[in-house]
C-alpha cells in the first residue's frame, strides 16, 4: 500500500473528514488507480472500523465520523470512478431497506451505476416497500436494487419483491441485492434475479440481467 493510501485509511479510521479528502486528492495527484484507492484506502478503512465496533473499541459516534470522512472523501472521488458520455442503459429504482441507515455502499453501487449509464431514482435509506414499489411504478423501472447492513432488516428485502408480486410488476423489473450480511443463496432463497457482493459487480450484474 503506497503512503497516501495508507494515510487515507488512517484519516478515515480516525474520522478525520479533511485529512481524508486531502489524502484522496493527494494519491489522485500521484496517478493513483482510483479503484485501489477506494477499495485499499476507504473501504478497507470502513472494515477496520467494523471490526474495532465489534470488540467494544469504537461505539457509534466513531462510526459515524468515520463514516463522514468516507463520504467527503467519496466526494473527491466520484468523477475519477465514472465514465462520462454514456448513453441511457436502463432506469434503476435503489435504496436501502426499511429500518437500515447505512447507505455508504448504497451510494457506491448508485455511483458506479450512474456512471455506467444508468438513470438512478435514488430513494435514500429506510425504504418501505410501498416506496420501493410506488417509485418503481411511477418511473417505469427496469430494476429495483436494495441494499441491507444489518441480518435484521435483510428480510425486508423479501417484503419488496411481494410487494413487487402482489401489484403484478415483478415480470416487469429485476430485482437486485446486496450489503454486508447478503449473500447469493439468500438472493436464490427470496428469489431475486441477482445477487452482487460490490459496486463494480452491481453494475456487471445488472448490465448482464437487462442484456
Ligand atoms: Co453500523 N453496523 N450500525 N453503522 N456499521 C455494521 C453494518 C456492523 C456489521 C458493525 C459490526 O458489528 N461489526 C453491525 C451489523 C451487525 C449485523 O447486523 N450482523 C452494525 C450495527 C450493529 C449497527 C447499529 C445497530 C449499532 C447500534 O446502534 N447499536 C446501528 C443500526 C442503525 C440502523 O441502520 N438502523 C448502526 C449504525 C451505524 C452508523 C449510522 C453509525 C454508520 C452508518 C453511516 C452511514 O452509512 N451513513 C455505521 C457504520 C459506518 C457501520 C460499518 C462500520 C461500516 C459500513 C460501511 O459503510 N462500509 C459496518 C461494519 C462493516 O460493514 N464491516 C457497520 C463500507 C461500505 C462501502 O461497504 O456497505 O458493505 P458496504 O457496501 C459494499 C458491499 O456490501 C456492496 O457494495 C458496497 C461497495 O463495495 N453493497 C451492494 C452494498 N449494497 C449493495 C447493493 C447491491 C450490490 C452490492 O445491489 C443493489
Amino acid at each position: 500500500m503506497s503512503q497516501e493510501i495508507q494515510e487515507l485509511f488512517d484519516a478515515i479510521l480516525s474520522g478525520n473528514a479533511k485529512l481524508a479528502m486531502d489524502k484522496v486528492q493527494a494519491a489522485l495527484d500521484l496517478d493513483q488507480d482510483p479503484s485501489q484507492i477506494l477499495n485499499q484506502g476507504m473501504i478497507a478503512a470502513m472494515a477496520e472500523v467494523g471490526e474495532h465496533f465489534e470488540k467494544g473499541e469504537y461505539f457509534v459516534p466513531e462510526m459515524l465520523i468515520a463514516a463522514r470522512a468516507m463520504q467527503q472523501g467519496l466526494s473527491i472521488l466520484k468523477p475519477h470512478l465514472q465514465q462520462s458520455d454514456l448513453v441511457s442503459e436502463g432506469r434503476v429504482v435503489i435504496g436501502t431497506v426499511k429500518g437500515d441507515l447505512h447507505d455508504i455502499g448504497k451510494n457506491l453501487v448508485a455511483m458506479m451505476l450512474e456512471g455506467a449509464g444508468f438513470e438512478m431514482i435514488d430513494l435514500g435509506t429506510d425504504v418501505s416497500a410501498e416506496k420501493f414499489l410506488a417509485a418503481a411504478q411511477e418511473s417505469s423501472a427496469n430494476v429495483v436494487a436494495m441494499s441491507a447492513l444489518l441480518t435484521t432488516t435483510m428480510p425486508n428485502m423479501k417484503t419488496v419483491i411481494e410487494a413487487l408480486k402482489k401489484a403484478g410488476l415483478r415480470n416487469q423489473v429485476k430485482v437486485i441485492i446486496g450489503g454486508a450480511p447478503v449473500t447469493e443463496s439468500y438472493a436464490q432463497e427470496i428469489g431475486a434475479d441477482g445477487y452482487a457482493a460490490d459496486a463494480s459487480r452491481a453494475v456487471k450484474m445488472t448490465k448482464t440481467l437487462l442484456s
